[in-house]
């Protein structure tokens, strides 16, 4: 309270620090311009404590997470993006894997003695992974295990698969639904901005689609994640520009649960002689996302990609959710150079992750239900 005291004090802070502080104090949203302010001249203490004061006022201690696993049917993937380390060009296929259909329903069945809860499906953009493919699966997986969550796809793959069925984003998407999707993670996103989304990113799912896409899953009642991935080539003025868009979609549907910044990797792809942001950079850019996005619930640091020890910092930097125990399913960040290099941690790891930082641990499903609430 002293802090916010000091905060709330005029002669403190500068004009535009007053301003932000006395906003952020009473519950008023900032402006794009104020959000610019932040990226350019916050210190780290002083976005921690503004992202801090709207994570308690919201969360309290809680912290979430979830017991969950990947499916990647494949890694290759008809698209280049410049960023990405996982991908196999279709011409190298035989470098990366295409799992058949049985293979991914063994995949699935291996987890049938343990308490997971959600399935988290991704992957490379292929012919064979088409509507009827992925129809068939998500129904296979209902049938075997109906009560486990299937978070799955991103715009990229409903862009792709959709047009090739000839079908519109909403037929696609009643389809996926009554098949058994129930959810959709945040990839894809990348950075809206289509100069720079055109260099990294250039021939998938245009930012438009990304955003109508979640548009129509919200409108036929999935809740979905958004993510940025930032600290490449893009500017302040970019990640404002990113987050005013999801913003302005979360007013119109309500549908977004997590903004989930995204740290570029930079090992095994183009964009290797970029060097990476900072952990504090990171920080900074998980508060600002926090103070910036003020209708969304959750801000998620995904702890195979930051890292278990700054994820953890992460919660006092706005950030109420650190994803799941992931159980070396995911390849992504592993290829991108992380230091997560086998990714799996246990329930109990993750409760001490969560507890030793002086945060409550919560064990949710994939909509923020409460599995369990420990002490
Ligand atoms: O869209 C790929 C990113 C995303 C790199 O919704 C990279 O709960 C950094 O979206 N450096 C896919 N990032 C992963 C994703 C995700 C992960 C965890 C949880 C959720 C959720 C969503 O991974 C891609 C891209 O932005 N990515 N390569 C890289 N080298
Ligand atoms: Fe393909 Fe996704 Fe990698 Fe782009 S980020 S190349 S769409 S797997």
């Amino acid at each position: 309270m002293e802090l916010i005291a000091y905060l709330g004090h005029e002669n403190a802070l500068t004009t535009s620090q007053n301003t932000i502080t006395q906003k952020v104090l009473s519950g008023v949203r900032i402006t794009d311009e104020e959000c610019l302010w932040l990226y350019e001249n916050g210190s780290l203490g002083y976005l921690g404590m503004l992202a801090h004061h709207i994570r308690t006022a919201r969360h309290g201690k809680r912290t979430y997470f979830n017991r969950n696993f990947h499916l990647e049917p494949t890694n290759v993937c008809i698209y280049d993006c410049a960023f990405c380390s996982y991908s196999r060009k279709i011409k190298k296929r035989s470098d990366g894997w295409e799992y058949e259909f049985d293979e991914i329903m063994d995949m699935v069945k291996a987890y049938d003695d343990q308490p997971v809860t959600e399935v988290h499906i991704v992957g490379g953009v292929l012919p064979q992974y088409d509507l009827e493919f992925y129809e068939r699966l998500f129904s296979a997986i209902k049938a075997h295990r109906p009560d486990l969550h299937v978070k799955a796809l991103t715009p990229v793959e409903f862009h792709y698969i959709f047009k090739k069925a000839k079908v519109s984003y909403q037929e696609g998407m009643e389809r996926l639904i009554a098949a058994g999707l129930n959810s959709i993670p945040g990839g894809g996103a990348e950075i809206f901005d289509e100069e720079v989304r055109d260099k990294i990113a250039g021939g998938k799912v245009s930012s438009k689609g990304w955003l109508d896409l979640h548009q129509v899953a919200h409108e036929l009642g999935l809740r979905t994640n958004a993510t940025m991935l930032y600290g490449h080539i893009e500017t302040f003025a970019h990640r404002v520009d990113h987050m005013r868009r999801l913003r302005e979609l979360q007013d119109l549907t309500g549908g977004f649960q997590t903004f989930i910044p995204l740290k570029f990797r930079n090992q095994n792809n183009e964009l290797s002689h970029l060097p990476e942001v900072s952990v504090i950079e990171d920080l900074r850019n998980y508060a600002i996302g926090r103070i910036y996005l003020d209708n969304f619930d959750h801000i998620k640091a995904y702890w195979p990609m930051i890292g278990r020890h700054t994820a953890q910092i992460a919660l006092s930097y706005g950030v109420d959710d650190v994803d799941g125990t992931i159980d070396d399913t995911t390849k992504i960040y592993t290829m991108a150079g992380s230091e997560e290099q086998n990714p799996a941690l246990s329930t109990d790891q993750l409760v001490d992750l969560i507890e030793s930082a002086g945060y409550q641990a919560i064990e949710r499903g994939t909509l923020y239900e409460e599995i369990k609430v420990f002490a």
